[in-house]
C-alpha cells in the first residue's frame, strides 16, 4: 500500500463562516378565531404596539398569513408553542408555522 499522506486540503474546505439561519414566525388565517384575540396574542408575544397588531391582523385575514418576528430556531419554537398553548386554552383554532429566512436576504 502507498503511503499517502492526507494534509487538509484547507483551499477545497468550505469557509465556516456561516451563522446559524434565523426563522420566521408565520401566523395563519383560520375562519374561528376572534380578530381581538389575534390581536392580543401579537402584543403579548410577539411585542407589537396595538396599532401594528391591527395591521398585522387584517393582513392575515385578508391574505392568510404574515410574518410575526424573526428568531433564532429555538426562540421561534417556543413562540409558537405559547402562541398554540393559549389558543387551545382559549378554545381557539389559531395556529403559526416557521419559514426558514432565505440565505439571500
Ligand atoms: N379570520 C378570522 C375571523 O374572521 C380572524 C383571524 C385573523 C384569524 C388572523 C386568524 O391569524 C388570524 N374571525
Amino acid at each position: 500500500m502507498p503511503d499517502i499522506k492526507h494534509k487538509p486540503d484547507v483551499e477545497a474546505e468550505k469557509p465556516q463562516l456561516q451563522r446559524p439561519p434565523l426563522y420566521h414566525v408565520v401566523m395563519l388565517n383560520d375562519d374561528y378565531t376572534p380578530m381581538e384575540f389575534v390581536i392580543e396574542v401579537m402584543v403579548r408575544f410577539f411585542h407589537k404596539s396595538e396599532d401594528t397588531a391591527n395591521k398585522l391582523m387584517l393582513q392575515i385575514h385578508h391574505q392568510g398569513s404574515a410574518r410575526c418576528g424573526l428568531f433564532p430556531r429555538d426562540v421561534a419554537e417556543t413562540k409558537i408553542h405559547q402562541v398554540e398553548t393559549a389558543s387551545r386554552t382559549s378554545g381557539h383554532p389559531l395556529r403559526c408555522i416557521m419559514e426558514r429566512e432565505s440565505s439571500d436576504q
